[in-house]
């Protein structure tokens, strides 16, 4: 991207300096996993400070906006228009394991509406970011979602419900119709990264259910701005009070929803 917003400079900047201690971490990961108590409270540990670390950046920049975040949930703040929806570590078990595949996600709304968006894999060095109205980047290159429109052919990523969910009867049905009529399927463990790789045309869509805003807050806008089609599963804008979602180009969009609602087309 040539121009970033004043905004997404800031989100830049918090997210490559709370990257730089994520890589690291990363790094002693490997020694810990072979050790009997496991990485676990270390994980917990790296989860808290990079989060502390980009609410302490972006406030200094951005003093007063308001933060919706993982671990400390709902911050207040004197701005009533601006919040920031984070998520320190999306994709913690990959992380946990030492799978490089997780992200810093964080997105700007003003009015209720999200306008900056920024998704960062600080060990692969993969910096999505999108700007409302302006477009969606993959480091330098401008996004656009894939143009499949054959079911046959389309790649769909999705998140299994884990321990403690439920759901899993109706994602079992989801995923049976899915890998019935598509090419594959593919469960990484990131939705923030599932969402920037939609907008990236890696996978043709993605869909899941019971998830929190801040695992899609940046990545709707990214898709968006990939001319994407997001929604959540009734067709409505309501991804964020819902939780659940369904990301693919617009020719896709509606068949995928009736395919994983059970409806023939
Ligand atoms: P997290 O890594 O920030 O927790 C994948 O299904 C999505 O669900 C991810 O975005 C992940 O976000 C979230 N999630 C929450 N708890 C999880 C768990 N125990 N296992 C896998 N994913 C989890
Ligand atoms: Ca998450």
């Amino acid at each position: 991207m040539r121009y970033l917003s004043p905004a997404l400079n800031v989100m830049v900047a918090a997210a490559r300096k709370a990257g730089r201690a994520l890589i690291r971490d990363f790094g002693e990961l490997e020694n810990l996993q072979i050790s009997k108590k496991g990485p676990a409270d270390f994980v917990s540990n790296a989860d808290q400070r990079t989060e502390r670390v980009l609410i302490e950046e972006l406030t200094k920049a951005r003093p007063g906006y308001r933060f919706l975040v993982e671990e400390g949930g709902a911050i207040a703040g004197p701005d009533k228009s601006h919040r920031f929806i984070i998520d320190p570590i999306d994709g913690t078990t990959n992380f946990l394991h030492g799978v490089p595949h997780f992200a810093i996600s964080i997105a700007l709304e003003r009015d209720g509406q999200i306008v900056s968006a920024l998704v960062f894999n600080p060990v692969t060095d993969d910096l999505f970011v999108a700007e409302k109205g302006q477009g969606a980047y993959h480091n330098e290159r401008r996004l656009k979602v894939a143009a499949r429109t054959n079911l046959a052919e389309i790649l769909v990523a999705s998140g299994a419900p884990f321990m403690g969910k439920d759901g899993r009867d109706e994602f079992l049905k989801e995923l049976d119709a899915i890998c019935a009529a598509t090419a594959g399927m593919r469960r990484f463990g990131s939705a923030a990264l599932d969402l920037a790789w939609v907008a990236a045309g890696r996978f043709d869509a993605f869909w899941e259910r019971d998830l929190k805003p801040w695992d899609i807050a940046a990545g709707i806008l990214l898709v968006r701005e990939a001319h994407g089609m997001v929604s959540d599963m009734d067709g409505r804008d309501r991804m964020l009070d819902t939780g659940d979602i369904l990301a693919a180009n617009d020719s896709l969009h509606k068949p995928l929803l009736d395919l994983l609602r059970g409806k023939k087309n």
